[in-house]
């Protein structure tokens, strides 16, 4: 197994033994059964190539070229591919790859946005989109690829039915898409070209003509995408189940801050007032050290409630741009310009309460934004986001290079 996929198992591991504790619970078996949907998908070694376009491409008729059946429906009406399809090819015997093929509806299908909407969950949850165009680019067309281009996956741009155009005009269709700056690699096929007359002059003297269909012209196609499967399946794959994961986590995450979201209030609640109390009645420096520790407290509590793992809980303090050690900070710098400021203006119990109201407050304040920025933090936890960075270099060139 290639060292992304080995580390993608790993992760996924720990993704999955970790939240099986929580799991179980109702609201979280769509996450649960995603997590081991992505197992299986690991452990078999599947990767999923998807044909996505506007109706009448060709996306059917491509596919059923790629693997030599006619499993697909293919016609020139709307509405042909209705759900989305797959079927296994085997590319190669020298591929350690299975490779599940899949067709998706048409985007401008006539009353099809569910059909559209479909066509996006494939798009998503593949490793390789085939983006089959056959003229130059409408506006629609222009505006899904760019969509598409969002989701950081290799997208090849398929221009087919080229048996219907001269080589000047496919060089002119080309070079208007470069013009487009959308930076793909295309490729010229045919996957199902028109019938040609064919003139047959038998021994006997005889001249007989019959419409014939050429054989489907995929060479550039299917070589390009065996030297993907060659050298960068592994990777591409191990990025995709990572992002998905990624995407998981974050709505476990999510679900958990709302199941307890009354435990967290009261929390937050109690904490503040522990904080607030403590710091008034201690004495001068020693309120200065139990500042940090209530503030720990509370966030040992959050933490445990959400079942957080304490990497995560690392990724979410020392996160650099939005990491909670700022408002931790914030509220340790704010008690002691308190304390400064009341021990000048009194000398009295006034100094301790006032010191005690500003502790209390600012925990509760931070008690109520830090949880979405923990939640947001923490979904990149158990190394996931260091492996994402990893893979994609900090912004996915292999997006940039495949596609
Ligand atoms: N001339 C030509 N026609 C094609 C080619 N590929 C597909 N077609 C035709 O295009 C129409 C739409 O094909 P289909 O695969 O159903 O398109 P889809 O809606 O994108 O899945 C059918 O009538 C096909 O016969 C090709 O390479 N050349
Ligand atoms: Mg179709």
């Amino acid at each position: 197994m290639s060292p992304p996929l080995v580390e993608a198992e790993t992760l996924l591991n720990r993704c999955w033994d970790h939240w099986q504790a929580v799991t179980d619970r109702a609201d979280l078996q769509p996450e649960q059964r995603a997590l081991a949907g992505l197992r299986r998908r690991l452990g078999s070694r599947l990767f999923s190539i998807a044909a996505f376009g506007l109706v009448n491409r060709g996306k059917s008729a491509l596919l059923n070229a790629l693997t030599g059946a006619t499993q697909l429906q293919v016609g020139p009406l709307n509405g042909v591919t209705r759900q989305p399809q797959s079927m296994l090819w085997s590319p190669d015997s020298g591929i350690p790859w299975r490779v599940r093929l899949i067709d998706t509806p048409g985007l401008n299908e006539v009353e099809g946005e569910a059909r559209e909407q479909l066509a996006w969950d494939v798009a998503r949850s593949a490793d390789l989109i085939l983006f089959v165009v056959a003229a130059d680019l409408t506006q629609l067309e222009y505006q899904a690829l760019l969509e598409l281009r969002t989701l950081h996956k290799p997208i090849l741009l398929v221009f087919n039915k080229s048996d219907l155009y001269s080589e000047a005009d496919l060089q002119a269709i080309y070079a208007q898409i470069r013009r487009l700056g959308l930076g793909l690699e295309i490729l010229t096929v045919a996957a199902c070209p028109k019938p040609v007359k064919v003139r047959t002059h038998w021994p006997d003297g005889r001249i007989t003509t019959e419409w014939e269909r050429p054989a489907p012209q995929l060479e550039a196609l299917r070589g390009r995408i065996l030297q993907i499967l060659q050298t960068e399946a592994g990777s591409l794959l191990a990025l995709n189940v990572l992002k998905r994961l990624e995407r998981i986590q974050a709505q476990i995450l999510q679900k958990q801050w709302q199941h307890h979201a009354d435990f967290l209030e009261w929390w937050s609640k109690a904490c503040s007032l522990a904080k607030g109390l403590g710091i008034g009645l201690a004495p001068l420096g020693l309120d200065l050290l139990l500042s940090p520790l209530l503030d720990a407290l509370w966030l040992w509590g959050l933490c445990l409630r959400l079942h957080l793992p304490w990497g995560a809980l690392s990724e979410a303090l020392g996160s650099r741009q939005e990491g909670l050690w700022r408002p931790l900070l914030l509220n340790s710098a704010l008690l002691l310009l308190a304390e400064g400021l009341a021990s000048w203006l009194w000398r009295d119990w006034g100094s301790g309460l006032f010191s005690g109201l500003v502790a209390g407050v600012s925990l509760y304040r931070l008690g109520s934004l830090a949880p979405q920025a923990l939640i947001r933090l923490a979904r990149g936890g158990f190394g996931l986001s260091t492996s994402l960075n990893a893979l994609t270099g900090g912004e996915n060139p292999k997006t940039q290079q495949v596609g």
